[in-house]
């Protein structure tokens, strides 16, 4: 009989820690319950042939030996996981691939990670390459940056790999290690409401990819390979060494961002999970105003939030669109929904989608 592996991966939330892993920085997300399987079955060829069960997503085929440049849309995610194997020297077999998804896109949940992530854990175990999943997250970047074309950090794949049941990620992205972190939000009454502000990603590639250069830059003229050098040293010595004020409010924010991240883990370990609120709110702050990555429909989400009684909100993901995430009482979540729900109505905004992010497993493959 044929064998076929199911390869299953979930999206993310990032808790805190934006636009830091590109700069060697700390993020910390957690795995959503909301997966992406890849069926996949080996085949007597060296093609692959790729279909999805979700609209608009049509099927495609390419070789193995692919390159970047081959195939495009949705497919590319998938093309570029072969592609990345193949580059780092492992043997794959041609496949039938089949992916299914709850995963909402374009939401800013990482529904392209999660479908990379299950593809990789699916070769993994069918090529036998019992990779760690550290490497199958880095290869999952890799496939986004060297095949798809996104200059984007490692926060997803590794969010994605690593997922425990009840707990977030304490993702290093200087070392590359990943570090679980409880946090039972149940035990202390508490909920992480992820709110979809439907917002479409406005401009958010060129934006990504403009952000990223400018810190590069700025790590350049302070003479390290990465902002993450300067993380020790006052604030205040490293911005009066910048003379453009974008970067030094871009630097500013990364430097401030990685802080928070720390104080927020310290908290968690002491079970102090109500105390991170006012850290996620600063952490918006500093996205809209140094970073400048939010939109209309994010403010507004976190405003609302926060006026409602969320113990602190905040955009999640790259930004330019996609979603917040509001700490709230489990006893008030229904009435902050209902209260961002009130305000987009009030400024002619698509109704938002409210769910709630529970802390869940990350990437495996069941044979
Ligand atoms: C996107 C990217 F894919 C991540 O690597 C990360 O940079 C994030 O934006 C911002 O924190 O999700």
């Amino acid at each position: 009989m044929t064998k076929s592996v199911v390869g299953s991966a979930p999206g993310r939330v990032n808790l805190i820690g934006e636009h830091t892993d590109y700069n060697g920085g700390f993020a910390l997300p957690l795995a959503i319950p909301q997966r992406t399987t890849a069926t996949v079955t080996a085949r007597n060829d060296d093609l692959v042939s790729a279909s999805s069960r979700a609209s608009g997503m049509d099927p495609v085929e390419f070789s193995v030996n692919t390159a970047p440049g081959d195939v495009t849309g949705w497919g590319a995610y998938v093309a570029g996981v072969f592609w990345a194997l193949r580059q780092a020297g492992h043997e794959v077999p041609g496949a039938n691939l089949r992916v299914d998804s709850d995963v909402p896109t374009g939401a800013g949940l990482s529904s392209s990670a999660a479908l990379e992530c299950a593809v990789l854990v699916a070769l993994d175990t069918l090529a036998g390459l019992e990779l760690e999943p550290s490497t199958m997250a880095l290869l999952g970047q890799q496939a986004e940056n060297g095949y798809v074309g996104a200059p984007t950090g490692a926060l997803d794949q590794m969010a994605s790999m690593h997922g425990r049941d009840g707990h977030v990620v304490l993702f290093d992205a200087a070392r590359g290690t990943a570090e679980p972190v409880p946090c039972d939000l149940d035990a202390a009454g508490l909920t992480l409401l992820v709110i979809d502000t439907q917002a479409p990603h406005r401009h958010a590639d060129s934006e990504y990819g403009a952000r990223r250069q400018t810190c590069e830059a700025a790590a350049e003229a302070l003479g390290v390979p990465s902002l993450r050098e300067v993380q020790q040293e006052p604030a205040e010595t490293i911005l009066a060494k910048l003379d453009d004020d974008v970067a030094r409010r871009r630097v500013r924010h990364v430097l401030g961002e990685n802080q928070r991240v720390s104080e927020t883990v310290e908290l968690l370990r002491a079970g102090r999970i109500r105390d991170i609120g006012a850290l996620l709110t600063a952490s918006h702050v500093s996205l809209r105003d140094d970073y400048e990555v939010t939109v209309p429909e994010l403010d507004v989400a976190v405003d609302a939030a926060l006026e409602a009684g969320a113990l602190g909100a905040r955009m999640t993901g790259g930004g330019f669109g996609g979603s917040i995430v509001a700490l709230v009482d489990t006893a008030r979540a229904s009435l902050v929904g209902d209260e961002v729900h009130r305000a987009f109505a009030r400024h002619g905004f698509t109704a938002p989608h409210v769910f709630t992010a529970i802390p869940s497993a990350g990437a495996s493959a069941t044979a």
